[in-house]
């Protein structure tokens, strides 16, 4: 007999999630029937999405939404035989049964590269950058990309394949060791928006002098206005995030005056658009990360008990790197 551990919804978050939100709850898992599988976590994700999307998609009681990296424990059902590595979306939980619908499985990662990659670079964050830079982007070499939130689990990577691509890449991130990151894995330059906040302007304007051509947007808010005050006639915009105002009682207006008189294209999408792709995205990035072009960063938090409390590290800058649970 298994005993699953989950996290419910207590209360819908109002404002910074906080203690007491979410609660984990305990229960036996019942005795597998034909055609089922026995999943055992070993890598959760903590996700910004799971802010906006918990308040639309969950009612008070149900358990967290979310991926999770697990193994096949105990089987029913010969396509998953045990030991199969998969990802699936049973939620926040430990363990769990399912009867292989909707399961990704694993291939084996090339010189010991962890499993936790298929929840970030390998998996839906990196295809967050891979997708949203082809295909919204679709950038030429020469041209000057803006990434907010650069230093995260996508903003990173959407750096580092700009510059793959023969970009010129300036980010904005949170702290001096972001930064310092940046410069580390190629960025052209970066801005420390927490210090930079009377100058930005002035600052974007000294690390962008021909103008922005393209803009990644993971943070949106003060951010964002001050980049499409900054961008080229024909601008594209890639919006795939706004988590500056995902805990926010009330929504920033938009910049009408450079979204018009600068003729700017903007995008908003949604990753799982080109699911049935990832397995493109997951071969060119592997293939980048073997050659030493794409590096990851992942910022591991260890024991399930402890999965909310990474969460809410998400919105105070505190993860460095995709952030992962090991269980
Ligand atoms: P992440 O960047 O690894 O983690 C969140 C980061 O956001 C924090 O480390 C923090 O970095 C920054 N942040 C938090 N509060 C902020 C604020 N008020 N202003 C500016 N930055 C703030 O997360 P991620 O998974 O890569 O996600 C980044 C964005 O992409 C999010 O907006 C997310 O919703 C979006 N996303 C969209 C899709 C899609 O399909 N459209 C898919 C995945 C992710 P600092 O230290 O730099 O502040
Ligand atoms: C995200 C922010 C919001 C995201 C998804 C959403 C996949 C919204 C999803 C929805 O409402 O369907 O980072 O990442």
């Amino acid at each position: 007999m298994v005993v699953q551990k989950r996290f419910v919804l207590v209360k819908h978050f109002d404002g910074m999630p906080k203690e007491g939100d979410l609660k984990i709850v305990e229960e036996k898992l019942p005795a597998l029937k034909n055609g089922e599988i026995l999943l055992e976590a070993k890598y959760l994700t903590v996700d910004p999405y799971m802010r906006p999307y918990s308040a639309r998609a969950l009612k008070e009681g149900d358990t967290m939404m979310g991926e999770q990296m697990a193994s096949v424990t105990e089987s029913k059902n010969p396509n998953f035989p045990v030991g199969t590595n998969v990802v699936c979306s049973p939620g926040w939980c430990t363990h769990s049964i399912s009867d292989g619908k909707g399961i990704r499985k694993l291939p084996s990662l090339p010189k010991g590269l962890p499993y936790s990659l298929s929840l970030g670079t390998l998996g839906m964050t990196g295809m967050t950058a891979y997708f949203g830079v082809k295909e919204i982007l679709n950038p030429k070499a020469g041209e000057t990309l803006f990434v907010s939130g650069a230093a995260g689990a996508v903003g990173a990577v959407v750096g580092q394949f700009g510059k793959i691509l023969g970009c010129r890449v300036i980010g904005s991130a949170g702290s001096e060791e972001k930064v310092k990151y940046l410069k580390e894995i190629g960025f052209d330059d970066a801005i420390n928006y927490k210090t930079t906040t009377d100058n930005l302007d002035k600052k974007i304007k000294e690390l962008c002098p021909k103008g922005i051509d393209m803009y990644f947007d993971n943070v949106g808010g003060v951010m964002t206005n001050t980049v499409m005050m900054n961008m080229n006639d024909y601008g594209r915009i890639a919006m795939c995030g706004a988590i500056s105002g995902y805990n926010a009682k009330t929504q920033p207006t938009i910049p009408h005056v450079p979204i018009v008189s600068k003729q700017l294209k903007i995008e908003g999408f949604l990753v799982w658009r080109w699911m049935t792709r990832y397995p493109e995205g997951i071969k060119q990035f592997s293939q980048y990360i073997d050659e030493g072009k794409l590096k990851y960063k992942e910022h591991v938090t260890n024991g399930f008990e402890n999965m909310f409390k990474a969460f809410c590290e998400l919105f105070t800058g505190s993860n460095f790197g995709k952030a992962i649970i090991k269980v």
